[in-house]
C-alpha cells in the first residue's frame, strides 16, 4: 500500500462560507500535490457509511446531517508523509485547540463545523478515497 496519500474533504461550511479557494492554496502552498479532486454531495446513506465508525457516538446524527447539508469538496494529496502531515496542518479537532496557522485555526467554526476531514491513517486514506473517486479519476 502506499504511504504517501492521503484523503481529505473541504466540508459544507468550507464550500458555504467562500473557503475552497484558499484552503486548496494552503495545502499546494505545504507541499501537497492534488492527485484527485471534486465537488460532490453526499447522501444522508454516504455519510452514515463513511462515519460508520462513530455510529455510537452521541454526535453521530448531527455529524450526518452536517455533512450532507450542502456540498463538499474531496481530494487525494500526494505528499511524503502525506497522513501525519496533512493533520499537522489541519490542527486539532476543536479548532479551539488548534495551532496557530493551521487550516481549523483559520477556517473552521467549531468542533461540530471544523472545516476539513483528514485521514487519520494510510489504511483509511485507501479506504476513504477509494470511497469518493475511481481509479480513472486519481491523477
Ligand atoms: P478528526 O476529524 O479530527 O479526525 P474525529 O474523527 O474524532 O476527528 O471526528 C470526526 C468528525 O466528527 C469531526 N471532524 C467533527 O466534525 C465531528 N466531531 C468529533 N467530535 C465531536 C464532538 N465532540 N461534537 C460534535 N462533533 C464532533
Amino acid at each position: 500500500m502506499r504511504t504517501d496519500r492521503t484523503f481529505t474533504m473541504l466540508k459544507p461550511d468550507s464550500v458555504e462560507k467562500g473557503h475552497i479557494g484558499a484552503i486548496l492554496e494552503k495545502i499546494n502552498a505545504s507541499g501537497f500535490r492534488i492527485v484527485a479532486l471534486k465537488l460532490t454531495h453526499m447522501t444522508t446513506q454516504d455519510a452514515q457509511a463513511f462515519y460508520a465508525v462513530h455510529s455510537e457516538r452521541p454526535f453521530y446524527g448531527e455529524l450526518v446531517e452536517y455533512m450532507t447539508r450542502g456540498p463538499i469538496v474531496a481530494a487525494i494529496l500526494e505528499k511524503e508523509n502525506a497522513v501525519e502531515d496533512f493533520r499537522t496542518l489541519i490542527g486539532a479537532t476543536n479548532p479551539a485547540d488548534a495551532a496557530e496557522g493551521t487550516i481549523r485555526k483559520l477556517y473552521a467554526a467549531s468542533i461540530g463545523e471544523n472545516a476539513v476531514h483528514g485521514s487519520d491513517s494510510d489504511e483509511n486514506a485507501a479506504i476513504e478515497g477509494a470511497f469518493h473517486f475511481a481509479g480513472r479519476e486519481m491523477f
